[in-house]
């Protein structure tokens, strides 16, 4: 209660006061649950959890057309009859009072974190009019490259309408999770990511890695299952969480330098002749480049490694003779702390490849390897369209200067605020968010102040986010469990893999889809990439019918959905040829495509970006706590009750020199931005960092559980320029979602 009122404090006076003056504002339609039928039914669903990228199998107990239950299914593949806490709480999405029911405008023209908006009810017809106007008009005046996509390409009719307007601008947030992984790999071994295969691994080397503290089942039991066959798993990470605790060995390592030691770890084992020989010689180009990549890292030894990052050397000496000697080894790379917390990120993701090439577990069992996935048509194969035009605009974020990155067609969240606000100054007249909110993003207020500018914003969503409350136009969206799909399975897919999603209930109130949204906006501006050969309209429902038959998962989707899965047995049979970028079929340990991109064809000792000064002496933490998911999971009633908010954790070494107690309010400062919140003391965190969970502090009061609770974790993360990035080498564009130093002070 104190930090609710706490956060009313700083709220403007209007804006406060319409908590206790109900209005519009508050006037959303009281909820309702489907009404009894006469005869009680009840009927068992099967479908798959959408909350996060593994997909468990649902088996949902359906009771008059209301979800009561959802449980796992045995013998699902990621899963293993379990949900985790996340994907239990499923039915508290569908039913949460506070959804998004109706399209709605705003009334206010003020707009920010802490306006209220004053949304009033509308028709779908006048939303979907209104936003077709308003992007004819700025596209006719001033071309495409005024409108922003701040979606992923969420559907293929969506993408058909970026295409079909020739809009340059799509922004989505990869550059915080896992881009940089993306581009290595392709250049490094033409695989992709998500398929670490823990159960056959003989030595896990995690790298902060920490899925068994994300509740991520199919990691989890991985791990588990691991050293029940005897694995060894060696961890390094500044806090000790639940994958510590599944580790033989732990190592608390300052931030930011996992690079120097997985450089030196190279060294050894290349030094050594400790690397798999059958493999690095017939499958990469070590052959080629020997020289060059034996004196290169030479330079990194154990105790140049040890004084920057407090892992003793004979540990990184031991660790990486361990890591070499024992077949099958992994050092598994997921996403977010590998990929995108620091500087240095792009170094570190390169560095951690060349180990699993070493250790010659590529596509190998017990190693990472590439999905066996099956392809599905996409609606252009399907139902080609016109040809599309150039794409001629100025890109915002600046991407166009990191070629790696412009080559993926991917990100970038880190640099639109700076793009927005300094390098092409309103030349953003209008903005199309889907499934995304501003709390996702390295320092929040820059982006509201950068919002600001755009003159017409729409947002697609199920919840009334701190984004829906900055825009002109909501629309309501439906989520996982009241929509179909084919759903391929990428972890753990040593054999091809589908199930099948389907609804346990009707949309309620009048949610729409994605692919809705999108053939709707075509039918209104570009008519003619919207029709079937036939002359009639697309239809996502036809689509689907066509995926299913020509993906040979059954007739149709009815077909598909009745089996609720495919899956087609084979034996894995490791490559021997890998797809990277420059076609020579092997693996690069030194990448020479990367030298002529203006990159560095081998990984390179670089420091994080921010470092402890005396104004700052802390480094800065942050997490996604294994009960949420990000920015999406905080009103729902079952996980707000889990945990509600977030604190400032230290360590009670820290705690005792600054004179903190727990529980008492502290204030954390960067160089960006400050927030206050009460202290938690943990002996689990390094004495010289603070750390602060990700997903809390929505400002919008319509989130009526999660709304002004806690703090934004990133509102002590600086953003970025794309200049930034060339600068430091940072040629992957890894967000730096966790490159901050702060202060922090007892209130
Ligand atoms: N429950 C849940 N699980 C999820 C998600 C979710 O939203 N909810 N999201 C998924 C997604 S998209 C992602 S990106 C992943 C994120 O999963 P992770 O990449 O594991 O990220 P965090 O939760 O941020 O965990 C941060 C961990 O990294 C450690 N760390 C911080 N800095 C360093 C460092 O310099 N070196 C080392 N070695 N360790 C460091 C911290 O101590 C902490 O243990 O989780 C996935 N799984
Ligand atoms: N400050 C900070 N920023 C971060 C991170 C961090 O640790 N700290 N982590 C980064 C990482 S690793 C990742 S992966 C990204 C993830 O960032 P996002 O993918 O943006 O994830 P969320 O923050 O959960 O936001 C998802 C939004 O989509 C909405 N939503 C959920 N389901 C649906 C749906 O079916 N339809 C529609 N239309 N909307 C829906 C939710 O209500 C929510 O507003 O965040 C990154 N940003
Ligand atoms: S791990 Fe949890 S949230 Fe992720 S797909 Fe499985 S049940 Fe859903
Ligand atoms: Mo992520």
């Amino acid at each position: 209660m104190s930090i609710t009122r706490r956060n009313l404090f700083q709220m403007t006076g209007g804006a406060a006061g319409l908590l206790t003056a109900p209005g519009p504002f508050l006037a959303f339609d009281q909820f309702f649950r489907p009404a009894a039928a006469q005869a009680a039914t009840e009927q068992k669903i099967l479908t798959a959890c959408a909350i996060c990228s593994p997909n468990c199998a649902i088996e949902a107990t359906v009771r008059d057309g209301a979800v009561k239950f959802l449980k796992g299914v045995d013998g699902d593949f990621h899963g293993e009859g379990h949900l985790c806490g996340k994907g239990a709480s499923g039915a508290e999405f569908l039913y949460d009072p506070d959804r998004l029911k109706y399209p709605m405008k705003r009334t206010n023209p003020r707009k920010g974190f802490d306006e209220d908006p004053g949304f009033v009810r509308i028709s779908w017809a006048e939303a979907l009019d209104t936003i077709a106007d308003r992007f004819r008009g700025y596209i006719d005046k001033f071309g495409p490259e005024s409108l922003l996509f701040v979606t992923l390409p969420a559907h293929d009719f969506l993408s058909r309408l970026i295409n079909a307007l020739g809009i340059v601008n799509r922004i989505d947030h990869i550059d915080e999770c896992f881009l940089t992984d993306n581009i290595i790999q392709r250049y490094t071994t033409g695989g992709k990511q998500y398929t670490n295969d823990f159960d056959n691994s003989k030595y896990i080397l995690l790298f902060g890695w920490d899925q068994v503290a994300k509740n991520k089942i199919v990691y989890a039991n991985g791990i588990v299952k691991a050293r029940a066959n005897g694995a060894k798993v060696v961890r390094f990470a500044p806090t000790y969480t639940a994958t510590s605790k599944m580790a033989n060995e732990f190592f608390n390592i300052r931030p930011g330098t996992d690079l120097a030691v997985a450089l030196a770890m190279i060294n050894v084992i290349i030094s050594n002749n400790l690397y798999d020989r059958d493999f690095v010689e017939q499958y990469t180009n070590f052959p080629q480049y020997e020289s060059e990549i034996r004196s290169h890292f030479a330079q990194y030894t154990p105790q140049w490694a040890a004084e920057l990052s407090d892992v003793p050397a004979a540990d990184i000496e031991r660790i990486a003779r361990e890591f070499a000697a024992t077949r099958p080894a992994i050092a598994p790379a997921h996403k977010k702390t590998l990929c995108a917390n620091y500087m240095n990120s792009t170094q570190l993701v390169h560095a951690i490849s060349i180990l699993n090439i070493l250790a010659g577990t590529i596509d190998r069992p017990g190693g990472r390897y590439f999905a066996r996935g099956i392809p599905l048509p996409g609606a252009d194969a399907i139902w080609p369209p016109p040809p599309y035009p150039a794409k001629t605009g100025r890109r915002i974020d600046g991407r166009n200067l990191l070629p790696l990155v412009q080559e993926v067609d991917q990100g970038m969240f880190s640099t639109l605020a700076d793009g927005m606000l300094r390098r092409y100054p309103g030349m953003i007249k209008a903005a199309f968010w889907n499934n995304y909110t501003m709390l996702g993003f390295p320092f929040p207020l820059h982006l509201e102040d950068a919002m600001r500018t755009v003159e017409f914003m729409v947002t697609m969503d199920f919840l009334p986010t701190d984004t829906v409350s900055m825009s002109d136009i909501v629309l309501p969206s439906v989520i996982y469990l009241e929509g179909s799909g084919v759903v391929v399975r990428n972890y753990r897919a040593t054999y091809p893999q589908a199930v099948a999603r389907q609804p346990l209930a009707s949309p309620l109130f009048e949610t729409r889809s994605i692919a809705y949204v999108a053939l709707e906006l075509g039918k209104r501006l570009a008519p003619e990439y919207f029709k079937k050969p036939d002359g009639n309209w697309l239809n996502a429902n036809e689509l689907l019918d066509e995926q299913v038959k020509r993906a040979g998962l059954g007739e149709n989707f009815a077909d598909f959905r009745a089996k609720g899965k495919v899956e087609r047995p084979a034996p894995f049979v490791p490559r021997t040829s890998f797809p990277t970028v420059g076609g020579t079929n092997k693996c690069q340990i030194l990448v020479p495509q990367f030298a002529e991109k203006g990159a560095e064809p081998l990984p390179k000792w670089h420091p994080k970006r921010d470092q402890p000064s005396a104004e700052y002496p802390y480094y800065y933490l942050t997490f996604i706590p294994g009960i949420h998911k990000r920015n999406t999971t905080q009103n729902n009633a079952i996980l707000n009750e889990m945990m509600p908010t977030n604190a400032a954790i230290i360590n009670p070494a820290l705690a005792a020199k600054l004179g903190i107690k727990e529980g008492q309010m502290v204030r954390v400062r960067s160089r960006v931005g400050q927030v206050e919140l009460p202290a938690h003391l943990s002996e689990t965190i390094r004495p010289d960092c603070v750390q602060i969970a990700h997903g809390f502090g929505h400002r919008s009061r319509l989130l009526t559980k999660a709304g002004l609770k806690g703090v934004r974790d990133g509102d002590l993360v600086p953003d970025a320029s794309a200049e930034d990035f060339v600068a430091a080498g940072n040629y992957g564009g890894a967000s730096c979602i966790m490159d901050a130093v702060v202060n922090i002070e007892p209130l």
